[in-house]
């Protein structure tokens, strides 16, 4: 009993010194467009370590279904492909924004004010960041 509040310092001094190595900045969700209910999400993924990170997944508590899709230019026309996978080359980033990479975003019945957004490798959770909605 006496050891415990010690043991939770060091904890402490750990978790802060510990930098993840998968990072999110400059994350912005839309809000669903009319009749439709779907939003799109840009942000910047940053990998901080020394080794690739692949992202295979991208989930939410808050919404219906989330998609990693590209957007590209063929013959003049704009289409969208879903993408499977996200790979993060060490000390990389990969930006998601208009017109390039996006997250397609299914809302449900009720749009949330705070979507929480989950990274994954395999079965393994990498990151969970919370973001407002925004029109
Ligand atoms: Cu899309």
């Amino acid at each position: 009993m006496r050891f415990r509040p010690l043991l939770f310092c060091i904890c402490l001094v750990g978790c802060t010194v510990d930098q993840p190595p998968l990072l999110v900045e400059d994350v912005v969700l839309t809000r669903p467009i009319p009749g439709v209910a779907m939003g799109a999400g840009y942000f910047t993924l940053r990998n901080t370590s020394n080794q690739s990170i692949r992202i295979d997944r991208i989930s939410s508590p808050d919404l219906a279904a989330v998609a990693m899709h590209e957007s590209v230019l063929e013959d003049g026309i704009a289409r969208m492909y879903e993408l499977q996978e996200i790979m993060l080359l060490p000390r990389s980033a990969v930006v998601f924004e208009t017109g390039g990479k996006h997250l397609m975003m299914r809302y449900l019945e009720t749009t949330p004010d705070i979507v929480t957004l989950q990274f994954f490798a395999g079965p393994a959770m990498l990151l969970s960041v919370q973001a407002n909605t925004r029109e």
